[in-house]
């Protein structure tokens, strides 16, 4: 008898079609899955995080051996753990004496070479869980000289046909977006996602965790994600069926008291492949059709995973290994404490991080403009902040994460992902979010002791970085703003941002 394949399932591949189990033989080849403290700890995950991963993965395991696969798996207190991926599928090729080692190609290039390094062969598959291709994107990209997601949606629009009529989009445009930017009232009933109870092995994992990262930053319980594909279902269609209509028009609103609004929640499940990004977009198409949700609803909640979740990737995976070191604007600050949990007077800061210590979670539009815009503002280093993203959030997986963070949030990357920085005042925050009216700052007040740091600081990124950025016919208007404001106005505003940025340095509470 020849000696068995093994089978490597990581934990964010935990879909029963995955490429290596679709090239597997479920009679001979051996699944190798295993909970290791080198990806619990590379960076320090939220414990909500690494509980939602290794209780998915113990779920996940029981199905294929149920579905008749041999796995070994390895929890994160055995023994033996060797305590990395490399470590495990080493310990397992001497005990199996396996020859070889089919993998699907892990969403990250740290791990990538990793197994490439292996002194075993590693056949590494590519992830086609994925509506466009890396070779695919590459091609689309080859020649282009920038690259925007929104001619890069149009195209996917094309391919799979979703919200197509013949050749024109759905509804006579493409994109719904002047729809989609109303502020939400605080005081109107919105329904939540979906929970699920912990069952046993999900209990199991909680105490696991609580022993092993209590010192983490964030809360690991009430812990209510769903860890199986059947829960990720129905998280994915209570979605469907209760909020996406509302979807589109509160997109960008921001409230105190919820951190969830309209938003699908779902960001976590499809990153693990406990959803299919395909199957969720048809559904969406299919609420429109059937007249269950607007146009701007679908539209918006389809392209941000047609459109931008497969962009980022392909932008991750063709910029290369060394995206993430990326610095264009040469940012060097530390990241401020209160990223961690530390005290602020911000009343949007403390909202967006208190919400993530508990949840894991932040939507978009508090990741982008108040946490990302403030770190962009104040010039920290990107890398500082990559990790922080990387760490905090249940959905984050570096190749989704870094171009979000690096490109879209801290135009570290010169302008890859985006063709401007994402930089605001306190007055986006304030049309679109009620966190003003609790804080300390005062956000129509540019100057003085109570001014709102983000407009001190608005002015001082663009006038540190004019040389780049005046140029850009987006920004120009943000320019001539600044010009016409009074000298003396101009002067008090630099130096008392200057002023805001040496307290943030020597750790003050801001
Ligand atoms: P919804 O708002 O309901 O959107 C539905 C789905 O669309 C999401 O689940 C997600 O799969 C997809 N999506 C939406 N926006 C994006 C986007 N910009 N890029 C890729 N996919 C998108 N998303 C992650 O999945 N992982 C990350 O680590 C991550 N890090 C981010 C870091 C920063 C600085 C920023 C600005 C955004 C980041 N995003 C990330 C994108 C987005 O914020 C999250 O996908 C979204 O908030 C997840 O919540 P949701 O499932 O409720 O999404
Ligand atoms: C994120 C993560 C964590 C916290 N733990 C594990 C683990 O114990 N075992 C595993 O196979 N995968 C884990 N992961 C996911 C990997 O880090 C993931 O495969 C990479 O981030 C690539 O996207
Ligand atoms: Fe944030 Fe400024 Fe509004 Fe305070 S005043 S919540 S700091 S935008």
């Amino acid at each position: 008898m020849s000696a068995p394949r093994l089978v490597l399932v990581l934990g964010d591949q935990l879909t029963p079609s995955v490429a290596a189990l679709r090239a597997a033989d479920r009679e001979s080849d051996i699944v190798v899955m295993a909970e290791v403290e080198d990806e619990a700890a590379y960076v320090p995950h939220h414990p909500k995080k690494i509980a939602f991963i290794l209780a998915a993965m113990r779920h996940f395991a029981a199905e294929l051996e149920q579905a008749g696969w041999r796995v070994l798996y390895t929890r994160l207190d055995d023994p033996e753990n060797a305590g990395s991926i490399p470590g495990e599928v080493l310990r397992r090729v001497e005990d199996t004496g396996a020859q070889e080692v089919i993998a699907t190609e892990p969403g990250e290039w740290r791990l990538i070479d990793l197994l490439g390094a292996l002194p075993v062969p590693v056949r590494q598959l590519p992830d086609d869980r994925f509506l466009c291709s890396r070779k695919e994107f590459d091609a689309w990209a080859e020649g282009r000289k920038s690259l925007r997601m929104e001619y890069f949606y149009r195209e996917m629009r094309r391919r799979t046909g979703l919200l197509m009529e013949g050749a024109k989009p759905a509804g006579g445009q493409w994109n719904y977006d002047h729809d989609n930017r109303k502020p939400a009232a605080a005081d109107l009933f919105r329904e939540g996602p979906a929970w699920f109870e912990p069952d046993a092995e999900t209990q199991a994992v909680l105490d696991l965790v609580e022993g092993r990262f209590a010192g983490n930053f964030g809360d690991l319980r009430p812990f209510r994600f769903g860890v199986t594909r059947a829960q990720a279902e129905a998280a994915f269609d209570h979605f469907l069926r209760h909020r996406l209509a509302e979807f589109g028009a509160y997109q960008d609103a921001m409230l105190a008291e919820d951190a969830f609004l309209s938003h699908a929640v779902i960001g976590l499940y499809l990153n693990t492949g406990l959803l299919d990004p395909l199957k969720v977009c048809r559904a969406a198409e299919a609420a429109w059709r059937d007249g269950y949700v607007p146009i701007n609803s679908a539209e918006g909640f389809i392209r941000q995973i047609l459109g931008w979740r497969e962009f980022v990737r392909g932008v991750y995976f063709r910029e290369g290994p060394d995206y993430v070191r990326r610095n264009r604007l040469n940012h060097q600050r530390k990241l401020p404490d209160f990223y961690w949990g530390g005290e602020t007077r911000m009343a949007c800061m403390a909202a967006a991080v208190g919400q993530t210590r508990t949840e894991a979670y932040a939507h978009h539009i508090q990741r982008l403009m108040v946490t990302g815009n403030f770190a962009l503002l104040a010039g920290v280093n990107p890398a500082e902040v990559h990790e922080w993203y990387l760490a905090v959030y249940a959905d984050a997986f570096e190749w989704v994460e870094a171009p979000n963070t690096l490109g879209m949030s801290q135009f570290a990357d010169g302008g890859v992902v985006g063709s401007k920085p994402y930089v605001s005042s306190g007055a986006y925050i304030e049309r679109m979010s009620d966190y003003c009216k609790g804080c300390h700052y005062r956000v129509r007040e540019r100057t003085g002791p109570r001014a709102c740091p983000f407009n001190l600081l608005y002015w001082h990124f663009l006038t540190r970085h004019r040389p780049r950025f005046q140029g850009n016919p987006r920004m120009a208007q943000m320019y001539r703003t600044w010009d016409r404001m009074a000298e003396d106005r101009r002067a008090a505003v630099l130096a008392e941002a200057d002023a805001l940025l040496a307290r943030l340095s020597a750790g003050d509470v801001v």
